[in-house]
């Protein structure tokens, strides 16, 4: 048979005045015996308020804020019999329309009203004295700590919560979480201890800066890609002392004011020809590390410096696309890109990137892949050097060149022809034409 059962606040001693913190059920849920129903708090401690029945919540009577006593109503639940503490009041229901679905409780039935949850950590004996556990110096509930528990969070760590007088619900608890998750790298993930915190006040004055958003993501990625790609970059250099000169003399054929192009348009181009010869290039691994995803696209990712931080614009179809296109499609994204203006679309579906620092300076560095992409191309500034041609020195311009790839799919010789094919199709860009 079905009844109509009130859950209420039971005997806790004398106190009356006890706040409603937090109310874990609402009309239409199924509860379980001793199931953890709402979260009071007197000023020395917090306790779990368990059901007192088994079914469907009919009415919940309180809200976090509001002030309970012992004998307060708390919720109306149509119960099983079977599933009832025998000391809460039961109005029995001439016709329960519906079954109940009942939940799948293992709780034996009590014979006395049910003592509000163990506490945990609880060294307090005024608190017992006064029916009422309390909890560990953490703000938090039993539940909550019993939550924490399971997913192995010390609640001590999350200092404060969101709830009144910063106590931690459960909420706080998956957040922490998931910020941990987030932030594996800077939080010592995968195992390896974090970088211990250091109080630089000691040393001198100090000024906090926050860090930007792009930053912050951009942090995360980088290191989730270290800690997951074995990579290795290879370096070399491209004669690029013709395609100098044929640049030179486009852009001076250019009115005053007209976009001039860069040797970066060229590189762009010169890597995809690469690509198409070498497809293990464009493709990615399969989130497995079965398979091989080969991409029938060129798609280049432009890693643009901003205000904010690091951004990859991707320019689409690079194979179908002239250098002029290239480089008006390139001065609007990047345009974009420091104004803080560019869409998520526009940043997607890169098949390989391109960091060029050629315009600031430097010799060589190791740009980390831009997974899942397989590889990375960095570009450092040319500059004329002694380069001896079998007979004699000549002055040569040379490109120097950062190629990091995913070991994993390309093996060092590879890397190293694709480089070569590369450094051929900028020191003789007829070639791209073939
Ligand atoms: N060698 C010599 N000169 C170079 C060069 C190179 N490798 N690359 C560019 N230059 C020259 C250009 O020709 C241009 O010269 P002029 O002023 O005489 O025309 C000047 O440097 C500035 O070029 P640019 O940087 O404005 O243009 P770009 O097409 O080469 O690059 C872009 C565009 C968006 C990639 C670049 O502006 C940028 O943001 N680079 C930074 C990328 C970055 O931060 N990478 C690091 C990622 S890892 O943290």
């Amino acid at each position: 048979m079905t009844r109509l059962h009130e859950i209420k606040v039971p005997d806790v001693g004398n106190v009356a005045e006890i706040d409603v913190v937090e109310v874990l059920i609402q009309p239409g849920d199924i509860v379980a015996l001793e199931q953890t129903v709402a979260t009071l708090e007197t000023d020395k401690a917090s306790m779990d308020l368990p059901s007192s029945a088994a079914g469907t919540v009919q009415q919940v009577h309180i809200k976090a804020g509001d002030k309970v006593s012992e004998g307060s109503l708390i919720a109306t639940v149509l119960a099983n019999d079977e599933q009832v503490s025998s000391a809460q009041s039961d109005r029995p229901i001439e016709q329960a329309s519906t079954p109940i679905a009942s939940p799948p409780v293992e709780a034996a039935v009590s014979k006395t009203p049910e003592p509000i949850s163990p506490p945990v950590e609880q060294p307090v004996t005024e608190l017992l004295q006064a029916g009422i556990p309390a909890t560990h110096k953490a703000h938090a509930s039993p539940s909550v700590r019993l939550f924490a528990r399971e997913l192995g969070v010390d609640v001590v760590k999350i200092k404060t919560g969101s709830g009144r007088k910063g106590r931690i619900l459960k909420d706080d608890v998956k957040n922490f979480v998931k910020k941990v998750m987030s932030e594996g790298v800077a939080t010592g993930g995968a195992g390896i201890p974090g970088i211990p915190a250091v109080d630089f006040s000691l040393f001198g004055d100090t000024e906090i800066q926050k860090l930007s958003k792009i930053k912050r993501l951009t942090g995360q990625n980088l290191g989730r890609v270290l800690l997951n790609l074995p990579m290795v970059t290879y370096h070399d250099e491209a004669d690029i002392t013709d395609l100098e000169a044929f640049r030179n003399a486009l852009n001076a054929e250019k009115a005053s004011g007209e976009l001039k192009i860069t040797g970066l348009m060229f590189i762009i181009k010169a890597l995809v020809a690469a690509m198409q010869q070498f497809p293990s290039f464009n493709a990615s691994l399969s989130a497995d590390g079965e398979n091989l995803i080969l991409k029938k696209y060129f798609n280049i990712g432009i890693a643009v410096d901003t205000p904010n931080g690091l951004v990859v614009p991707v320019l689409r179809n690079v194979n179908n696309k002239s250098i002029t296109e290239l480089a008006v499609e390139l001065a609007e994204k990047s345009d974009k890109a420091r104004q803080g203006k560019l869409l998520p679309a526009d940043m997607q579906g890169g098949c390989l990137t391109i960091s060029s620092l050629g315009g600031i300076g430097g010799m060589a560095f190791t740009p980390i892949v831009n997974a899942p992409e397989v590889a990375i191309l960095g570009v450092t500034r040319a500059k004329m050097q002694a380069v001896w041609d079998g007979k004699e020195f000549m002055p040569r311009l040379m490109l120097p060149l950062d190629l990091t790839y995913d070991h994993r799919v390309i093996d060092g010789a590879e890397g190293a022809r694709f480089m070569a094919v590369v450094k051929q199709n900028l020191s003789d860009i007829r070639r791209l034409l073939l």
